[in-house]
């Protein structure tokens, strides 16, 4: 039994061990044993989180309260215990605080929440950059409407293609959404024929893709780096092979990277939006 114990004990602290050592988890993606949400990229999805963990302190609390008034209950007002029960029906404080205390938790809750929600529907009025994503079955189309609007598609890689181009398997793109770092970007989404869903969990963005309707959201990306995200909308056979990946960039690489898309495309540079020039 002890050998048992010993052995599993072994195992627990290997498997513990393993998760530990897994150099600094990657961001912008899902790694093993992660239990919360991935590391922030945005202001907005840093205040996801934190409301996120005050709901979670909240939640505890009033669960633990009430398990004590049920353990208090039973154990204090059961038939051996209390077998003359009280006929009271009613008790104006108690009744006055049930109410109240209730309604101030939601209403504690209710102020960042509506912060938080209006942040993420208002598009802000110095947006630097607009991008379209189309969702078709089953990848995505990219516009880019500020740069003489070439575009191009992002399909899922095989496994094969993905280990060899370094990229987490199922979520590697051929094509990533290349955005400038610290630059208010808004990304007008779209759909071919279903529904899909455009989101970057990292940027705190999810928003649905619907055909014959224009949705908006936007985002501001301090640190240069690979997010990515998959369509949250069930749209069919291969809803779960279309990835997203959206690669930040310096404002400079930013740059050479339109002109050569620009050069592909056949797009005369002067075609650029002054904004970005
Ligand atoms: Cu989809």
């Amino acid at each position: 039994m002890v050998n048992r114990f010993a052995k599993l004990a072994i195992l627990a602290a290997s498997l513990m061990s393993g998760a530990a050592l897994a150099q600094t988890p990657p961001t912008g993606q899902p790694h093993a044993w992660g239990i919360d949400f991935q590391a922030p990229a945005t202001n907005k999805m840093a205040d996801i989180e934190s409301f996120h963990v005050m709901l979670l302190y909240i939640i505890v609390a009033v669960s633990v309260f009430v398990l004590i008034l049920l353990i208090w209950v039973m154990v204090r007002y059961n038939r051996r215990a209390n077998p003359v029960p009280s006929k009271t029906t009613h008790n104006t404080l108690i009744e006055v605080v049930w109410t109240v205390v209730p309604v101030a938790i939601l209403v504690v809750i209710a102020i960042p929440s509506f912060k938080l929600l209006y942040a993420n529907e208002r598009i802000p009025a110095d947006i630097e950059l607009t991008i379209k994503a189309i969702g078709k079955q089953w990848y995505w189309t990219y516009e880019y409407p500020d740069n003489g609007n070439f575009t191009f598609d992002a399909n899922m890689l095989s496994d094969e293609a993905a280990a060899a181009a370094g990229q987490p398997r199922l979520l590697a793109v051929d094509n990533f959404v290349v955005v400038p770092e610290d630059t208010k970007v808004r990304l007008i989404v779209t759909a071919d024929a279903v529904i899909h869903a455009w989101t970057v969990p990292a940027f705190g963005v999810k928003i649905d893709a619907v055909p014959g309707r224009l949705n908006e959201l936007w985002f501001e990306v301090p640190e240069p780096g690979i997010y990515y995200g998959q369509c949250s909308e069930l749209c069919g056979a291969r809803h779960a092979f279309m990835p997203i990946g959206v690669k930040v960039v310096t404002k400079e690489d930013y740059a050479a990277w339109v002109a050569s898309q620009q050069a592909a495309a056949g797009i005369a540079p002067a075609e650029q939006t002054a904004a970005l020039r």
